[in-house]
């Protein structure tokens, strides 16, 4: 079985210490417990960091090794050309998520460049929303 990705973008590793109203106390390494009992026996590769390239990298490795990918990629989602042009190459089903719903947010915050190039995009679960993300990508992967 191929692994599928969870790959997290900057200040995501400080959740749950911030802006609960919006993001909830939920932290990281407890939204990758969540993801990994959802996946069950699937292999799961869960990751984060604040470089835009070690992100890339990820994203290639991905793309050669992974059945699926979910990605939230923070603020890279409105600024990174680059994160998507390396998304476009990724051939499997690729879920966008969101913590908060970005859309009923500010204006700076709905112009997502990554949503062009993603089969789905899930956005206002909150932190809960990470394995309902993961059983979604699975079914794609295996249907
Ligand atoms: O809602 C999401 O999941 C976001 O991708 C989170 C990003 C934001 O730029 C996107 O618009 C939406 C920001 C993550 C900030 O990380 C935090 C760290 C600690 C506490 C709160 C947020």
């Amino acid at each position: 079985m191929r692994p599928i990705y969870i790959l997290n973008g900057p200040n995501l590793n400080r959740l749950g210490r911030r802006e609960p109203e919006i993001y909830g106390t939920t932290t990281l390494a407890e939204m990758e417990a969540a993801c990994r009992a959802a996946a069950g026996d699937w292999p799961v590769e869960f990751r984060q960091s604040n470089s835009e390239a070690e992100l890339i990298d990820w994203i290639h490795e991905a793309t050669d090794q992974g059945a699926g990918m979910i990605i939230n990629p923070a603020a890279f989602t409105f600024t990174s050309m680059a994160i998507m042009d390396a998304l476009k190459m990724f051939e499997g089903p690729l879920i966008e998520f969101h913590i908060s719903n970005i859309h009923r947010r500010e204006a700076m915050y709905r112009n997502s460049l990554v949503s062009g190039v993603a089969t789905v995009v899930m956005a206002g679960l909150g932190a809960k929303g990470y394995p309902h993300a993961v059983r979604a990508l699975l079914d794609l992967v295996q249907h």
